[in-house]
């Protein structure tokens, strides 16, 4: 029985994958596999070691999949002062989940009590790299992003901005 239904979803799914391409999902498809494609709608955030998002507010639809690329233009050494991206939830503390994230060192600066926060986040960058976070945007409201290494969410924050769908 179960092998059966298996097959009945393979078979399902195949033919959604066959509709798909004549229609407008095949653009979802396509962006699965063309990185380039992804990589023009993303949403692109430099750190740097002024303490700054180069972008510190943008706006998306509700249900949209975000692309964000995260690109540590600093020069700092990880340890000393590397750069993440956090995207909370609409309820989190800011505040206390900064003074938190410090304490956090094991865990990416990420604190694991304050999981329920954590939207979406990137790993802890170095000079010269790169992370792309991906996640489909909530409800219409504001949710606020930072940078969690020690100290730097004072200044390295912003807000998202999601808009309800039409
Ligand atoms: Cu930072």
């Amino acid at each position: 029985m179960r092998t059966l239904s298996n097959s009945f979803f393979a078979l399902l799914f195949a033919s959604l994958m066959m509709v798909g391409c004549g229609g407008e999902s095949a653009d979802t498809a396509a962006a699965d596999d063309a990185t380039e494609e992804m990589a023009a709608d993303a949403i692109v955030i430099e750190a740097n070691d002024m303490l700054q998002f180069t972008v510190t507010e943008f706006t998306v639809t509700e249900g949209e999949e975000v692309t964000v690329v995260l690109k540590n233009v600093g020069q700092m050494a990880k340890e000393m002062g590397g750069h993440n991206i956090v995207f909370l939830t609409e309820g989190a503390d800011v505040q206390a989940f900064g003074v938190a994230a410090a304490g956090a060192g094991e865990t990416a600066y990420i604190p694991a009590d304050m999981a329920d926060w954590v939207m979406a986040s990137s790993e802890l960058l170095g000079p010269g790299e790169e992370a792309t976070v991906t996640f489909t945007a909530p409800a219409a409201g504001t949710y606020e992003f930072v940078c969690s290494f020690p100290g730097h969410f004072g200044t390295m924050r912003g807000v998202m901005t999601v808009e309800a769908a039409m």
